[in-house]
């Protein structure tokens, strides 16, 4: 891992130890191991040196202290040993396992969780405002529960400003600042709710822009990925843009659209998204509800992987998990097997792409597989004709018409509730009539009658 040189305008970077707690039974994406790496590289990105690690096997966590009685001494040791400010915790803890590790280890150190971080990075990459509505909105109710007694002694070193204090807090402290966290809980029920409501005017304002630009027909493209992956990259290389690239984590947050010539002449929009992460906190995935929603309104998924990482098909699940809880598992995907300069024996690389769908191994930095990407993308989209059976409303004009149009048309049952077809459309159109797919199970047409329920 590459430790940056710290800013002489910054403030010194503060010490961290981590813990990692395995649970039996529990299924985890990756290793104890791997996953406090993981940690390590989110705490390197937030501004943290991590100077040591604890672990322990658990049946469950502990009641009170999550891990046990004897381990919370040792960790209390080793962090006067290393002089540690911050001590953080693989998984989520609840506000009571929060409280008592703050209680135990004492005011000189701060405990964070995963969380935290993942949000304290959020709250440094967000730039746009809704960006920063949607973190705000993270923070409070993450911090709601938690908020005790015991985090008056944070106040003097808390930022305040909407949850951006930049280089003024430490890391877990770029939260909510120190006036709002002096104000009562009511008072952040109030902003939280306030924040919804802006959310869901952004909302609405997104999907009149989204309406808007089905009506276009162009078709979509999400870029997918685990964070790192190299999804901007790509983006910058397709589109020969300038899109913030960073190798930090999360170093994108707001969704940019950008069109793109295809190989054909043909034209497809292409999103670049937030990254994905394994154990991404549930607060993040609530809040950036919209940002998320451009992926499942996406018309093609394009899945970067970064095939150079150890833990390239753990991470490729951890997507696959993230897709499946924001229901876009219904997309076509095309999976970019990325940064295949990296690999030693690029050979390697074919027994994975056997594992994927529709994969082509590229590199984004030097543009190899490119352009085979974007034949595949194109051919996806435009010229692969998928057989598909619907049953739709007569109120579905628009999407009859286009199943006429852009389809290849075999069969048409009208019956009183709506208009049964059966054919084959090309691959843009797949998700938008995905509603209204006729299980393959299904016999079809019906008896008239039977459709009046509809
Ligand atoms: N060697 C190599 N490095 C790459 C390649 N593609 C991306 N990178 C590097 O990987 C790092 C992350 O790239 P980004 O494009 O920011 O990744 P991202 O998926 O957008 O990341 P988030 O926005 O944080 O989710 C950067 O340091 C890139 O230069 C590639 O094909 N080869
Ligand atoms: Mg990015």
């Amino acid at each position: 891992m590459t430790k940056k040189t710290p800013q002489p305008t910054n403030p010194p970077r503060e010490k961290a130890f981590l813990v990692g707690v395995e649970l039996f039974q529990q299924k985890t994406i990756l290793s104890l191991e791997d996953s406090l790496t993981e940690l390590e590289l989110l705490s390197d990105t937030s501004g943290l040196d991590v100077v040591g690690e604890l672990t322990q096997k658990l049946d469950r966590p502990h009641v009170k202290t999550y891990i046990g009685p004897g381990k919370v001494d040792e960790l209390k040791a080793l962090v006067e040993e290393t002089q540690s400010q911050v001590v953080i915790f693989d998984d989520e803890l609840s506000p009571r396992h929060q409280r008592e590790l703050q209680l135990a280890l004492g005011k000189n150190v701060r405990v964070l969780d995963r969380t935290a971080l993942i949000l304290d990075i959020f709250a440094q990459h967000a730039h746009t405002s809704e960006g920063m509505l949607q973190v705000e909105l993270a923070q409070y109710e993450y911090y709601l529960p938690r908020l005790t007694g015991q985090w008056t002694h944070l106040e003097r070193q808390a930022g305040g400003g909407g949850g951006r204090a930049g280089s003024t807090g430490g890391v877990g402290l770029r939260g909510p600042g120190e006036t709002q966290l002096e104000v009562d809980k009511r008072a952040i029920r109030k902003r939280i709710s306030q924040l919804k409501k802006e959310l869901e005017k952004v909302r609405a304002h997104r999907m009149r822009y989204r309406a808007q630009r089905k009506r276009s027909r162009i078709p979509t493209v999400a870029l997918v990925g685990y964070t790192n992956a190299g999804k901007s990259t790509l983006l910058n290389k397709i589109t020969r843009s300038d899109v913030y690239v960073a190798d930090q984590l999360f170093a994108t947050l707001d969704p940019t659209t950008r069109r793109v010539e295809l190989p054909g002449g043909y034209q497809a929009l292409f999103t670049d998204t937030v990254g994905f992460i394994q154990k991404l906190p549930t607060t993040l995935v609530e809040s950036f509800h919209a940002t998320l929603e451009e992926i499942a309104e996406a018309d093609l998924l394009l899945h970067v992987v970064d095939i150079s990482h150890p833990n390239a098909l753990n991470q490729s699940e951890a997507v696959q998990e993230t897709l499946d809880t924001i229901e876009a598992h219904h997309i076509p995907v095309v999976t970019a097997l990325n940064k295949v300069d990296r690999l030693r024996d690029p050979e390697s690389a074919r027994d994975v792409v056997k594992s994927f769908s529709k994969a082509v191994a590229i590199s984004a930095l030097d543009g190899t597989g490119v352009k085979d990407l974007l034949q595949v993308i194109q051919e996806e989209l435009y010229e692969t004709y998928t057989p598909i059976r619907v049953r739709l409303p007569y109120q579905q004009g628009a999407l009859i018409s286009l199943f006429h149009e852009a389809g290849q048309v075999e069969l048409v049952e009208h019956g009183r509730g709506g208009v049964y077809m059966q054919g084959r459309v090309p691959g843009r159109l797949l998700a938008q009539f995905d509603s209204w797919q006729v299980p393959n199970n299904h016999q079809e047409p019906e008896e008239p009658e039977e459709e009046a329920e509809l």
